[in-house]
């Protein structure tokens, strides 16, 4: 026994109010479900099935189990403990899937950073989730993780461990963790925190979200059924696995709780995606908009044979009816719109729906009592087909993020609606109609940039002496980020700038894709003007100029 006390942490926790409880329970949302339990479950009714599938790998649900449990019992080994909270950086790989399983199995608790994040974004997840490991791979996509690893304990001495699917160097590589199984916890209570996602993140850093055993199984186990998985259905992960929509809507843990088989693509694009489609009879994938137009092109062109996919949905930023109708035409199957967030509320199109609501609308929420509320700046609820700010609640939408009273303040009203940033409206129909963003970022084909964020490293350089990051409209991305310069003494280039950001440790994708330098923020109003407002009236100048 070491006389060290255990070190004071937050604790992980989601609450809802206990009327809400006892009805989310009642309705049979909350059923008491566990991660560890259903997967346990599985492997002993579906055994021998094919569960994953990526690169060499192809496990039955009896040997993910397995190896689940292998990775568990070492890490316990390797002096974790259960309630730890674990970083994890890998990409679409089966060790994904096992890393995660495993992490529930221990009682450990998922930390999930996207292969895009760098030192900054892990450094600040390792610190507001307190941290104690990181699981990164050797390498993927030609970035060496170990690099990032050093860095990363050097800045957040708390991370103590390392471990590497790959060659681990001086790190524990994951492929030869073991230890004893019956040290393994039992099932954990269903309404703890199962795992910490990130936030797209409106105004600064990625917010921690806590989601719990019970609603986030809640969540992808009532996507089944809209999505139409089951044991039979190919779901095929072409995004990042760590993101909300491959995860959960109905993601790689909807297509394990049905009994169905999860492919993981190591690319996005139908270059690798095709073939594996191909091969594996793939039934249902999740792409954003730009994706799901290179594919619809593709796909006109391709020799693989395509003719598996049933449904293709499309989310993580807006669709707009003509390219919705475009991917319709070039994949030839039922398009599935899904408006979803890390932090709750999914909305699908439904796979029966008249081809107008498919194209028109993002669709309407999975449950029953999923509420949602659009309201003016005042606050007061708008008529359907008036844009309004959407406003959430449910028994899968958090009421706080961890570890974040100042964000809480904001991004929740007393009541506990969350707010969600988006302005939208709904038809008579029902359906909700996204309109655009309240807050500052930039939606770039999905990947969610803070305004406020960028702006920060910008000012950060000796020669900028203000800066505005704003969104563009952009026939590819959907979204592309500007950011104005109000240059020092000497002007920097822009790709001395560009580099610079880069150099801050920052994902690749939040590098502004154009740099304007202006004299000053020119202004008519009168007195301060808020930040938002100056993005606002930069953004309209310059599209005006451009139009001219
Ligand atoms: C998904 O999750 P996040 O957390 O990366 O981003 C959420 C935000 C939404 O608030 C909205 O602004 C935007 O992404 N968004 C969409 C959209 N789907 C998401 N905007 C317009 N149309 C859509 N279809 O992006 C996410 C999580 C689960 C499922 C799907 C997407």
């Amino acid at each position: 026994m070491s006389d060290t006390p255990a070190p004071q942490r937050l604790p992980l926790r989601q609450v809802w109010p206990d009327d809400r409880v006892a009805h989310y329970r009642a309705a049979g949302h909350w059923r008491g479900e566990t991660f560890p339990g259903f997967l346990r479950d599985r492997a002993q009714r579906f055994s021998g099935d094919l569960a994953v599938v990526g690169g060499a790998v192809r496990w039955t649900y009896a040997q993910l189990w397995d190896e689940a449990e292998r990775i568990a019992a070492g890490l316990l080994a390797q002096g974790l403990a259960p309630g730890d909270r674990v970083v994890v950086q890998l990409g679409n790989i089966p060790e994904f899937v096992a890393v995660v399983c495993a992490l529930f199995r221990a009682q450990l608790v998922p930390v999930y950073a996207l292969p895009a994040h760098r030192l900054t974004e892990v450094a600040h997840f390792a610190r507001k989730a307190e941290a104690v490991a990181y699981v990164c791979a050797e390498k993927y996509e030609a970035f060496d993780y170990r690099t990032l690893a050093r860095e990363l304990q050097r800045e957040v001495p708390a991370v103590r461990h390392v471990f590497v699917v790959g060659d681990g160097g001086e790190f524990v590589p994951v492929a030869g963790l073991d230890g004893d199984r019956a040290a393994l916890p039992g099932d954990p209570d269903p309404q703890s925190v199962a795992f910490l996602q990130i936030s797209g993140g409106s105004t600064g850093l990625s917010k921690l979200i806590p989601r719990t055993h019970d609603d986030y199984i809640y969540s992808f186990r009532a996507s089944n059924d809209l999505c139409g998985i089951d044991r039979d259905s190919v779901y095929m992960v072409a995004l990042p696995a760590a993101h909300n929509f491959p995860m959960s809507s109905p993601g790689f843990f909807g297509a394990l709780y049905a009994g169905a088989c999860v492919v993981l693509s190591p690319g996005p694009g139908p270059d690798v995606a095709f073939p594996l489609i191909a091969r594996e009879r793939v039934t249902c994938v999740g792409l954003v908009p730009p994706l799901a137009l290179l594919w619809a092109d593709a796909a006109a062109k391709t020799a693989h044979d395509l003719s598996s996919l049933r449904v293709v949905q499309v989310g993580g930023a807006k669709l707009v009816p003509e390219a919705a109708r475009r991917v319709i035409a070039g994949l030839g199957c039922t398009l599935q719109q899904v408006f979803g967030m890390a932090e709750g509320l999914v909305n699908y199109t439904r796979l029966g729906d008249p081809e107008e609501v498919v194209v028109r609308t993002q669709g309407r929420p999975i449950s029953p009592d999923d509420e949602v509320l659009i309201v003016d700046d005042q606050g007061a609820p708008v008529p359907d087909g008036t844009t309004g700010h959407l406003l959430a609640r449910g028994p899968y939408t958090i009421r706080a993020y961890h570890n974040d009273p100042a964000a809480n303040a904001r991004s929740f009203t007393d009541d506990g609606w969350y707010r969600t940033g988006d302005m939208v409206q709904r038809t008579a129909d029902g359906n909700l109609v996204v309109q655009g963003r309240a807050t500052d970022h930039i939606n770039r084909a999905g990947e969610k940039i803070s305004a406020e964020e960028i702006e920060d490293h910008l000012l950060a350089h000796p020669q900028v002496f203000d800066a505005a990051v704003v969104s563009i409209p952009d026939d590819f991305l959907g979204e592309r980020s500007c950011a104005f310069v109000i240059p020092g003494e000497a002007r920097p280039r822009p790709a001395e700038l560009k580099a610079w950001v880069r150099g801050r440790g920052l994902a690749a994708f939040k590098v502004p894709d154009q740099i304007v330098f202006v004299d000053a923020f020119g202004t008519t109003a009168v007195g301060k003007v808020s930040r938002r407002e100056l993005r606002a009236q930069l953004r309209a100048r310059f599209l005006a100029e451009q139009g001219a």
